[in-house]
């Protein structure tokens, strides 16, 4: 099943590419900050064809054509495009991102970062891998001496909900603090120890259910702003490779 999820993020992959800088169509959801593009609708019609077609009885959750629930123990979270302001700006920092949850465990994640040609991926139990090489957090346990990266939500004009304050509390005891612009890749940059730690106050479960398992199997911990394990129901999460967790948890209470 891995194999196969691999597959079809990188079949979604090569239509991103194929699209990227060329004259697509973009549309708003709500706000002329959040966009959807022709290639992010496209993108999941190939993923959700491909799922329907072998995996019949299992949900689906996906960011542009929403839940289709279905009885199966499996439910598939799907994130068709990353990073839609980068690509539509056309800035090559975007995804795709694919989570398999079995009953209450994510058990596959996939993220594939597209320009850069890279395939991270995760199985319950067995590590994470970006191509063939084996991913390990890093051992940073100074955070003055971490790079950190976060994401700001699209409504943070008319809900910043503390996000400007965590982030300065962060950028005054980090050594940097990066905003990269696809959570995903944000996750895959933890799991493979160039981030010490990524957090973000808004996100949804085609975000954060592939990435969350990348950087657990990787040797890190996620958690949201309380300190509990991810549900798909989370919104604030926290990644880190584990040695800065709970100074994290404590910079982000600390600001509430
Ligand atoms: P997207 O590109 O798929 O929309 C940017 O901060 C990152 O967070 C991106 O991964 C973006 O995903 C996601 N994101 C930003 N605002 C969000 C919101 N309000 N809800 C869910 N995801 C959001
Ligand atoms: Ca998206």
């Amino acid at each position: 099943m891995l194999h196969k999820i691999i597959e079809i993020a990188k079949e979604a992959g090569e239509i991103i590419r194929e699209g990227f800088q060329t004259n697509f169509e973009i549309e708003y959801k709500g706000s002329v900050t959040n966009l959807v593009t022709e290639i992010d609708k496209k993108s999941e019609r190939h993923i959700i064809d491909f799922v329907r077609k072998e995996f019949p009885s299992h949900s689906i959750i996906a960011e542009e054509s929403g839940n289709d629930f279905r009885s199966s123990e499996y439910a598939w979270f799907i994130d068709p495009l990353d990073g839609t302001t980068n690509f539509a700006h056309g800035l090559p920092i975007f995804s795709v991102s694919i989570g398999v949850r079995k009953n209450d465990e994510t058990i596959f994640g996939v993220v594939y970062d597209i320009m850069q040609n890279k395939m991270y991926a995760a199985e319950f139990g067995s590590g994470s891998y970006m191509n063939e090489k084996k991913l390990a957090v890093n051992s940073t346990d100074k955070i003055e001496e971490a790079l950190l990266v976060t994401g700001f939500p699209y409504d943070i004009a008319r809900n910043p909900d503390n996000t400007i304050e965590r982030f300065v509390a962060f950028l005054k005891k980090a050594r940097a603090v990066r905003r990269l612009g696809s959570a995903a890749i944000d996750f895959c940059y933890v799991a493979s120890g160039v981030f010490a730690g990524f957090w973000e106050a808004k996100l949804s479960p085609w975000d954060y259910v592939a990435g969350d398992l990348i950087v657990r199997e990787a040797g890190g911990i996620v958690t949201d702003f309380d300190g509990k394990n991810l549900t798909p129901n989370s919104v604030q999460i926290l990644a880190s490779n584990g040695i800065l967790h709970k100074q994290m948890l404590e910079i982000i209470q600390g600001t509430r």
